[in-house]
């Protein structure tokens, strides 16, 4: 299997990372959808990432369709969902927050940092401030770390990494939104999760 993308993306460290926690052999080439259009297009037309080539040649995109097909190949005790159903709903509602933090974490980086000034759209701009620090709350409120130093099992699950991502690149893109929006209990957190040897490996 081949993983295309960089690692400043929170979808292609999410897959990076589930990738090795499950025991997946995989190559990884780091290819910017911005700065490498001509190589991206030849791997994906779309020029998404994360996008990944299977060992059959075919191309899957989106993190969470890539994550799928990975649970269908892997054996039942790899998977980093919990079984029980109550346990995956938390762990679905928890993963859907994150995931709604990345989108609206990068489409306010986009807006800062891609869109001619004298274009920049303040009401969508505020609109995404506003989903952002309201998930940082839901989020603050439901993590609820166990003595394992997870939020679903003994061990690390797919809502703890897609949290983990979600908050490291709010970090590293916005920077005053960490500082003020997110909570000493998530940070921490953060920290813990980036020191595991899964998150070492694929560093922001
Ligand atoms: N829902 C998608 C989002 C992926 C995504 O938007 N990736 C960005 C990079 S962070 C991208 O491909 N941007 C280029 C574009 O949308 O044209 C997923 O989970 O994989």
């Amino acid at each position: 299997m081949k993983l295309i993308g960089m690692l400043d993306s929170p979808y292609v460290r999410r897959v990076a990372i589930s990738l090795k926690a499950m025991g997946f052999s995989f190559e990884h080439q780091q290819l910017s959808v911005f700065n490498d259009i001509e190589k991206m297009q030849a791997v994906n037309p779309l020029m998404k990432a994360p996008s990944l080539i299977t060992d059959e040649g075919t191309l899957l995109i989106d993190s969470t369709l890539i994550l799928e097909y990975l649970y269908r190949k892997c054996s039942a005790d790899c998977s980093l969902f919990p079984k029980d159903l109550e346990q995956f709903t938390k762990s679905q509602y928890l993963i859907g927050i994150a995931l709604t933090l990345c989108d609206k974490a990068v489409q306010l980086f986009m807006e800062y940092n891609r869109r001619p000034p004298e274009k920049f759209y303040q009401e969508w701009a505020d609109r995404i401030d506003e989903q952002l620090q309201t998930g940082l709350e839901l989020l603050d409120h439901h993590v609820i770390v166990n003595d394992a130093g997870y939020v679903i099992a003994e061990r690390v699950m797919q809502a703890d990494i897609t949290i983990a991502v979600a908050i490291k690149y709010i970090e590293k893109k916005l920077p005053d939104l960490y500082k003020n929006h997110v909570s000493n209990k998530l940070k921490t957190f953060s920290t813990k999760m980036e020191a595991l040897p899964f998150f070492q490996e694929y560093m922001f």
